[in-house]
């Protein structure tokens, strides 16, 4: 049986590291009656971090679901990890659910990680709701901490909770929504009442609403984002747990009552409602890997209801794929399903032509946009310590970054090395551990930067090689001019050979020779770039001359060029595009300048008080930019940056370079 559309409660769990956000999914478990005892993160042993380097770290790294019920609703919990490194997580937790739960401490108060997961909720539409957790901890302040989030996202944070005693006298929460006595109900009244034109008058007549008139109201208001409730308690010892989940069932909005789910169908925008009567379709927001039952994708059913053995269309491949074994996932357990209906959650195995991100429907023009993956931010080369292993690696990598796709792996053809890059040095030593896990020895060592060469200036030269001693001999001479190009520009062979000099079928040999030598590298031994050479005269030997002389007579007309004016080293410049709150600006600006950076501009940030930086930085100088804008912005700052082009090394660096290289 699947269960109805408004029954359903989809709630991701975010928030800073360590703010209790796992041991909150494990309190609301064992009330509702799933777990007898809750878990503890410290002692491995919560339902939603089962991963074994999750209880190993004390930490999440990747989101979990767990499903009960609470007072006739199907509540679908999504826990996420809180360090920046891992945001995928965090965002595909954003994307399958209808509400973000921020879990926020109530001795640290709101932290720079807090701010960004509260901007990306804002971005994604989501209804937004508070719990202030760790009330029974020593110098926690549920007065404070609430000051600290209406300064940081102003009236709207209004609380529906007052906590009853603080830190070890803590005993339980008052609603703020039934009891008229507490101070703060008439601020939670004020909030709400301006909806209502009938109760707002009776109200200003001085007759009280009561908490029944109340709740649509406030019900309306958490869903048109007008109002962000705050609830407090404790996790750990269970406090305000049932009152957090009967305001869940209350208040939180059902899948579609906000608003219909952007999608589009053959390119045009289209609006998907979450009628369990509809099309089918879902996307995927998390794939697992999982060493029983192979690859999990976890599905958000967006509209239609969809049965086991069902066969749906992949938009992105356009494949069929069969959904063999529909399960829901509370932490690892799985239990069995026969139909899961539009706003529910699930998961299903073994659809390995899909990914996180998919879209599957009856429908491959049909695709339900989900965020992107954050942009690799810092990276590793990695190789395996010995060839034997290489094939195990390579396909250990590629399960990698299909369980999270903001781990990317690429080959860098320059370099000639494999790197491994996402969101932050904790990022990549989580994966690695995995492949440790997994037996797998590899070596890592420093990304290298892709420079290249090109030729000084321009250069003519006569090139002969010969070799007539015995048998059957070689003999060519070339005589070419090179000339260094525009930057961008590649290389071109051109022939200006007349009379026969040179049999014209023998001609392009002379320029494969060149392409050839400038792959193994110039002076400093990085591959060359950006010339032109053109071949106007030679000479050839009716018997010694072959395709293979005049590749080798190319090949050394270059060398005799670099000899003549020598390489010019260009280095890679990325673009890169910070995004800081206003009072950052200046220290990332000057840090920008000390890294050789050419600022283009500065513009106002999507979100008030914040800042866009764009500049042209060499990417030798950012490798590990994400470490320090983090330090320098108390982990406000994020930044993107990709390729943009080659600029020549200024001469002073040239020996940093050429030390570095092999
Ligand atoms: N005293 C007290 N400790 C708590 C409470 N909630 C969580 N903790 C402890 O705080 C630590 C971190 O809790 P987690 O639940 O792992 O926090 P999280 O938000 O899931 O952290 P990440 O997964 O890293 O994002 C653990 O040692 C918990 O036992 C609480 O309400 N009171
Ligand atoms: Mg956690």
């Amino acid at each position: 049986m699947s269960v109805s559309t408004q029954s359903i409660r989809n709630v991701v769990l975010v928030g800073s590291n360590g703010n209790g956000k796992t041991t909150l999914a494990e309190a609301m478990l064992h009330r509702a009656g799933v777990i007898g005892r809750p878990g503890r993160v410290d002692d491995g042993s919560t339902v939603c971090d089962y991963d074994p380097i999750e209880r190993q770290r004390h930490q999440s790294l990747s989101l979990a679901t767990a499903s009960f019920a609470w007072a006739d609703r199907k509540v679908n919990v999504i826990d996420t990890p809180g360090y920046a490194d891992f945001a995928g997580e965090a965002a595909g937790g954003m994307d399958a659910a209808d509400l973000a739960l921020f879990v926020i401490d109530a001795v640290g108060g709101v932290k720079a990680r807090d701010v960004v997961l509260w901007r990306q909720a804002g971005r994604a539409g989501r209804a937004r709701m508070i719990f202030v957790n760790g009330l029974d901890r020593e110098n926690s302040s549920f007065d404070r901490v609430l000051a600290d989030l209406q300064d940081c996202f102003g009236a709207i944070v209004v609380p529906v909770a007052q906590p009853i005693g603080a830190e070890a006298e803590l005993s339980g929460v008052a609603d703020l929504l039934a009891d008229e006595a507490e101070a703060d109900h008439e601020q939670l009244v004020e909030a709400v009442i301006e909806a209502d034109d009938e109760l707002l008058e009776q109200y200003l007549e001085g007759t009280e609403p009561t908490a029944e008139q109340l709740e649509p109201l406030v019900r309306a208001a958490v869903g048109d984002g007008t109002l962000v409730p705050v609830l407090c308690g404790s996790a750990a010892t269970l406090v305000g747990v049932d009152h957090l989940l009967d305001f869940i069932a209350r208040a939180a909005p059902a899948p579609g009552e906000i608003g219909s789910r952007a999608a589009s169908v053959g390119g045009e925008p289209a609006e998907i409602a979450p009628d369990p009567a509809g099309r089918p379709a879902v996307f995927v927001f998390k794939t697992k890997i999982d060493e029983f039952l192979g690859q999990i994708s976890y599905l958000k059913v967006v509209s239609g209801t969809v049965r086991a053995n069902d066969t749906l269309v992949n938009a992105r491949t356009g494949d069929k794929e069969r959904l063999h074994h529909l399960v829901s996932l509370t932490g690892s357990d799985h239990t069995p399903m026969d139909a899961v209906s539009a706003g529910d959650i699930a998961a299903v195995t073994k659809l390995d032509g899909t990914r996180t991100g998919d879209t599957l429907s009856d429908d491959d023009s049909l695709t339900v946009p989900v965020t992107p993956p954050p942009v690799p931010v810092y990276g590793v080369a990695i190789k395996a310590a010995a060839p034997a292993q290489e094939d195990k690696l390579a396909t250990a990598l590629r399960k990698l970054s299909t369980e999270d796709p903001s781990l990317t792996v690429r080959h860098e053809p320059n370099t000639r090395q494999t790197v491994l890059s996402g969101g932050g040095e904790a990022h990549i030593r989580v994966a690695l551990a995995r492949l440790e896990r997994q037996g797998i020895d590899y070596v890592t060592e420093p990304v290298r930067v892709a420079y290249l060469e090109t030729l000084a200036a321009r250069a003519d030269v006569e090139s002969k090689f010969k070799k007539q001693s015995g048998g059957h001999g070689q003999f060519a001479v070339a005589m070419v001019r090179f000339e260094p190009l525009s930057r961008g520009a590649g290389y071109e062979f051109d022939s200006e050979v007349t009379g026969g000099a040179i049999p014209r079928g023998l001609i392009p040999a002379v320029g494969a020779g060149i392409a050839e030598a400038m792959g193994n590298g110039g002076r400093h031994g990085f591959p060359m770039v950006d010339l032109r050479a053109v071949c106007y005269d030679g000479k050839h030997h009716s018997v010694d001359s072959s395709e293979m002389s005049f590749k080798v007579a190319g090949s050394l007309a270059l060398k005799s060029a670099i000899e003549q004016v020598g390489c010019a080293v260009l280095e890679p410049v990325s673009d890169i595009r910070v995004e800081v709150p206003d009072s950052h600006q200046g220290d990332v600006l000057g840090d920008l300048s000390s890294r050789r950076g050419q600022v283009l501009g500065t513009e106002p940030g999507e979100i008030a008080g914040t800042s866009v930086i764009r500049a042209h930085v060499p990417t030798s100088e950012i490798l590990d930019y994400v470490i320090n804008l983090r330090s320098m912005t108390g982990g406000t700052g994020t930044f993107e940056a990709v390729h943009h082009d080659y600029q020549p090394l200024p001469g002073a660096l040239l020996d940093r370079v050429v030390s570095a290289g092999d």
